[in-house]
């Protein structure tokens, strides 16, 4: 038996990703099955793995197909979104990266890089003009940073004849398409005697970068997940993706070649896509960031276990509600306080098994999309953010700790670039008030306004402190009674549980 795609497969590709991985397998590609089932066109997807042959092969021993298990407590619903016309790995073949991008017949290319792919220095607030990848890609070689070959591809198709293309980041950033936009542009001011010229002018007239805000939680796959989804369907599925039920696409509707009628899927075309980036980002991933980092402090590996801890519960809806919601807009027709009650449901999902460390990975990169400009509102209005002051306290607890102090297996399993940086600074910092002051103040982890306020770095260290000496439910409580949030109005944690 082999795997059955749910729908014909399309002909013929009409997308470029970036980014094959377990997220655009259960989101973006889900979407485009139901569009090209609705409305039919060339949309099939040309997938791009970064580095890793892993699905990529799995792919092409499937015939490019994969299954979708869709889990919930009390249900597993698989389905089968056979969107992908091909599959490479982009490090060994970067010339195909760029001709693809040329290609007329792509008409729109999408990311999913990370938050660290964009080669962007939060330093410089530019591209990272310092980093090796990015200086070679200006230097002429076959690109490797997705920037790079984002370039190099639309002057290649601005040589070719300039077909319009659109280029989509589906990245948990603010303004993704703009910050998208901005870094493309810098690469190509930043090339020698002018060569980006003529692709400026190209950019000017024939390509669009919409913003757009995803929303799905994909945990990594498992292989006990393989085993049961290889019996559901009786054929075997090395790379099943397994995703929650909730899900949700919010997109600018400025394409400069066409695009998919994803709204069959369920894709909201708006106007309000930077709404619903902040909404997300600090609601959603500031409070799992939160959650993550707490909960692995605590000793449990996933998510929902974590949000299970009445404390944890209780500093998630204080973060949520005091000082995440503040500083939003919401969306118009946005109901935030259903919007609020499903983000409990949604991490209480016992049975994705999401793990603690997938979400505290990449801290350093994460927490600059989901913290500063909060707690910046938050203290501009003469209020400490002090929710929002234990996640970053339970994230150098996590990646940093002091000497002596152990944060256990599941903070340990955290990765994250700026760990070694962090850890050296920690192994010689007195207190945890040093520790803050060197990551907050001195090396600008979280910006430069971050930077300069001194109570916000007091408090940071002060909650380290407390975690190493008392322990994360000290430091947990405290932040819980000091919150300037009036909680007790609130529903209580336990009644938003699911
Ligand atoms: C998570 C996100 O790993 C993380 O940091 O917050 O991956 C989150 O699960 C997704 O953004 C949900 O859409």
């Amino acid at each position: 038996m082999t795997i059955i795609a749910d729908h014909p497969r399309p002909e013929r590709a009409g997308i470029l990703h970036l980014g094959l991985g377990s997220f655009h397998r259960a989101h973006q590609a889900v979407y485009t099955a139901t569009a090209l089932q609705s409305a039919g066109g060339d949309w099939g997807i040309v997938g791009v793995a970064s580095r890793s042959r892993t699905v990529v092969d799995a792919m092409h021993a499937q015939d490019l197909l994969y299954s979708v298990a869709t889990i919930s407590p009390d249900s597993i619903s698989l389905s089968v979104p056979g969107v992908h016309t091909d599959a490479f790995v982009g490090a060994e073949q970067p010339e195909r990266v760029v001709a693809q991008i040329a290609d007329p017949g792509i008409r729109i290319v999408t990311l999913t890089v990370t938050e660290n792919g964009y080669s962007y220095s939060a330093a410089t607030q530019h591209l990272d003009l310092d980093d090796a990848t990015v200086r070679a890609d200006l230097g002429g070689g076959a690109p490797r940073s997705t920037i790079g070959q984002l370039a190099r591809g639309l002057q290649a198709r601005a040589a070719a004849g300039a077909a319009p293309l659109s280029v989509l980041s589906c990245d948990n950033l603010s303004a993704n398409g703009a910050h998208t936009e901005k870094l493309v542009r810098e690469f190509l001011q930043a090339l020698p005697h002018g060569e980006g010229t003529d692709t400026l002018a190209y950019l000017d007239q024939s390509v669009a970068f919409p913003s757009s805000m995803v929303d799905r939680i994909v945990p990594a796959t498992t292989p006990e997940l393989r085993d049961r989804v290889s019996a559901l369907i009786g054929s075997r599925d090395e790379i099943p993706v397994p995703a929650e039920p909730f899900t949700m696409w919010a997109i600018e509707d400025r394409f400069a070649g066409g695009r998919p009628a994803w709204e069959a899927g369920g894709a909201v075309f708006t106007s309000e896509v930077g709404r619903y980036e902040q909404m997300k980002v600090r609601l959603l991933n500031g409070t799992h960031s939160l959650i993550a980092y707490l909960g692995a402090l605590r000793g449990v590996g996933t998510i929902p276990e974590a949000i299970g801890l009445g404390d944890i519960a209780q500093a998630a809806l204080s973060v949520l509600r005091g000082e995440y919601e503040p500083s939003i807009e919401v969306p118009s027709g946005v109901d935030i306080r259903e919007y609020e009650t499903q983000l409990f449901e949604r991490w209480g999902n016992s049975a994705l098994g999401h793990r603690t460390s997938q979400v505290g990975t990449d801290g350093s990169v994460k927490l600059r999309q989901r913290i500063p400009e909060p707690a910046l509102q938050a203290l501009g209005r003469g209020e400490m953010p002090h929710l929002i002051a234990l996640t970053v306290a339970g994230y150098l607890s996590c990646i940093a700790p002091l000497p002596g102090f152990d944060p256990g297996v599941h903070a340990t399993a955290m990765t994250d670039a700026a760990r070694e940086r962090l850890a050296a600074l920690a192994a010689t910092a007195r207190d945890g008030r040093a520790l803050a002051a060197r990551v907050i103040t001195e090396l600008q982890l979280f910006g430069d306004g971050l930077a300069a306020q001194d109570g916000f770095v007091e408090r940071v260290g002060e909650l380290i402190d407390t975690i190493r000496r008392q322990g994360v439910a000290a430091a947990i409580a405290d932040a819980v009674a000091a919150s300037d949030t009036i909680t007790s109005s609130f529903t209580s944690a336990e009644e938003m549980q699911p």
